[in-house]
């Protein structure tokens, strides 16, 4: 009885591990990065300073639990703007912040590089793609509202 719960557990363990390879594929499977947040409408009066664009962004979290290389994976609006993130690696359970307007990259916190918004405040869908090219999340929202956790 013993042998055969360690067994049925190993059975588990290995159908898991399978499940993070294929996930981009699978349609039940919770995808590896997701969006976790969008601030679409800045606080404020939209006044195209770098601060309030910047206060505009997306937020990402891996949800594996191994480090995902994002450099060549992309995010776009419906108008088809596209950010394009660089080599870095995001940790396992971390997320990454991408601000619409200008500054210095660190691990967690990008830039756009955008001298306007990005995110529109009366609806949107922003979209994530690996480097293949393959649709692995999207975010959309509606006319109201500052932000959403997607
Ligand atoms: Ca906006
Ligand atoms: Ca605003």
């Amino acid at each position: 009885m013993n042998g055969k719960r360690v067994l049925l557990g190993l059975a588990i363990v290995t159908a898991t591990t399978a499940g993070v390879g294929i996930a981009a594929t699978a349609e039940a499977a919770t995808p590896p990065l997701t969006f976790t947040r969008v601030y679409y409408n800045s606080p404020g009066t939209d006044d195209r300073s770098n601060a309030s664009l910047n206060a505009e962004y997306f937020k990402l979290t891996n949800n594996t639990s191994a480090a995902i290389q994002l450099a060549g994976w992309t995010v776009r609006d419906k108008a088809n703007h596209v950010y394009t993130f660089k080599s870095t690696a995001l940790a396992a359970k971390a997320s990454v912040y991408v601000h619409t307007g200008k500054g210095s990259d660190t691990a967690t916190n990008k830039h756009w590089g955008s001298g306007n918004y990005i995110w529109n405040n009366d609806g949107d869908t922003a979209t994530l793609k690996n480097t293949k090219a393959t649709t692995i999340d999207t975010c959309t929202w509606g006319r109201t509202g500052s932000a959403t956790n997607c």
